[in-house]
């Protein structure tokens, strides 16, 4: 896949000097959050700066290619602007598993993490995370929601959810499985394989983390609510939700 990436590094004219390869890697999903990701990638990049280690932001701005969407050109011109960031940006062939997964393949960093660029997350967690990873021996780092400014259909839903995928898959006794920043280990990342294009991503990688046996810590975190768009969660992403959970449990993706 990862041949397959357009990814357009800054090029550095008044630093010949070659960067050591980033230790630290966090993609930022921007699907079509246009100007609303300026803010963001600005602030994350200067949290990351305080770090005294390499470190890379990969900021994935896939689009459709039928639809109006200047999210594209808005990262490009960041990413020209500002250090040690990268640019993906792909004609989509998935949702929002195919932008983690591509996202995920530019990362040169021996950790490795996600984050949704909508601000729903607040830019501490991400040093939360980090933390935990640098100070402990983890092979993945989460965070979960405690509180949610999402309103109490999101918070019920995301509720029940938990709680059967709980039933389900006894081994993987997470409290909340779709929450991010999702930071990895690279060789707890490499034999997670994540094979879902969709929104069962999250879940096919705390299944797996599960089945792996793999060394895992939740922190809490504040949900924040979404400001300036309509949700992209509706009954079909739910439907999608219970029909992979089937596969995964009963299926063909048992094991
Ligand atoms: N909805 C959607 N999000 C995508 C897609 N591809 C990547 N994403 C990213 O996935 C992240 C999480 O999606 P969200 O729609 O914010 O998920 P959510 O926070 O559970 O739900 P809402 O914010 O209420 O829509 C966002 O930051 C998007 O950038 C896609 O095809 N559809
Ligand atoms: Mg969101």
């Amino acid at each position: 896949m990862e041949s397959e990436l357009f990814v357009a590094e800054r090029s550095r004219q008044a630093a010949p000097a070659k960067e050591a390869p980033p230790f630290l890697s966090l993609a930022v999903l921007c699907y079509r959050s246009e100007e609303r990701i300026v803010h963001f990638v600005e602030k994350m990049h200067s949290v990351l700066s305080d770090y005294n280690f390499p470190w890379e932001l990969v900021l994935v701005a896939n689009y459709e290619k039928e639809r109006e969407d200047r999210t594209p050109e808005i990262v490009a011109k960041l990413v020209e602007r500002l250090p040690k960031t990268k640019l993906v940006a792909l004609e989509k062939r998935g949702r929002m598993g195919w932008d983690m997964v591509t996202g995920l393949a530019a990362c040169d960093g021996e950790f490795l993490g996600v984050v949704d660029g909508d601000g729903q997350f607040p830019h501490e967690a991400v040093n939360a995370c980090v933390g935990r990873l640098l100070h402990e021996d983890l092979d993945l780092v989460k965070t979960y929601r405690v509180l949610r400014g999402d309103g109490p259909v999101r918070f019920a839903l995301s509720f029940a959810y938990n709680g059967l995928f709980r039933l389900l898959f006894p081994a993987s006794r997470y409290f909340d499985i779709n929450s991010k920043p999702k930071f990895f280990r690279r060789s707890a990342y490499e034999k997670l394989a994540i094979e879902s294009t969709d929104w069962f991503a999250d879940a096919e990688i705390m299944i797996k983390a599960g089945r792996l046996g793999l060394r895992v810590a939740e922190l809490p975190v504040h949900y924040r609510e979404l400001e300036g768009r309509y949700s992209f969660v509706d009954a079909g992403t739910i439907l999608e939700f219970l029909r992979n959970l089937w596969r995964y449990r009963f299926g063909d993706k048992r094991s």
